[in-house]
């Protein structure tokens, strides 16, 4: 609990990355998780937003949703990986919202069946769960990210 928050977990500001941190009483559905950012320049600038299902390294830690932007190719990518495996990559949406050298803020929804993801106040892409969402525990950003701030609302 974090005075001033109702009980909710204290936004984490200008984290370092590589980032990972837990998810105070997972998810459930209605929960939001809003990530301010900035695209590091590069040509091979990507970056992902993992949510997973603890911090395990060796082996990996299952992946409930792997968001994935490839700022180079203007795709982002979505998968799961599972027994360390990753599965079918959904590479579907529209305009690709990010871009090197910009801000971006996406807010990560849990639904009951699937998570949706908004790209600067837009509905993005939604990805059905392949893993339950009752495991996801940890959150995970890497690459050419820098993070500003990362803020949990329960949607309550
Ligand atoms: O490339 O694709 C997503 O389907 C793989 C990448 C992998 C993921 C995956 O190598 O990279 O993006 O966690 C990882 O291993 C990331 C960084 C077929």
């Amino acid at each position: 609990a974090y005075p001033g928050f109702g009980g909710m977990q204290a936004p984490v500001v200008n984290p370092g990355i590589p980032y990972i941190g837990e998810i105070q009483g997972g998810l459930q559905p209605g929960k939001m998780i809003t990530i301010q950012g900035f695209v590091i320049p590069g040509a091979d600038s990507r970056f992902h937003v993992n949510l997973q299902c603890g911090a395990s390294t060796q082996p990996r830690a299952d992946i409930a949703m792997h968001f994935n932007p490839r700022v180079m190719a203007g795709v982002v990518v979505r998968n799961c990986l599972q027994n360390q495996a990753w599965g079918g990559e959904e590479k579907q949406h529209g305009p690709f919202p990010f871009a090197m050298g910009q801000n971006f803020e996406m807010i990560i929804l849990t639904e009951p069946d699937k998570f949706k993801v908004a790209v600067n106040g837009q509905h993005f892409i939604e990805f059905r769960h392949r893993i339950p969402f009752q495991r996801v525990n940890t959150l995970a950003i890497d690459g050419k990210v820098q993070i500003q701030a990362i803020r949990f609302d329960s949607g309550m």
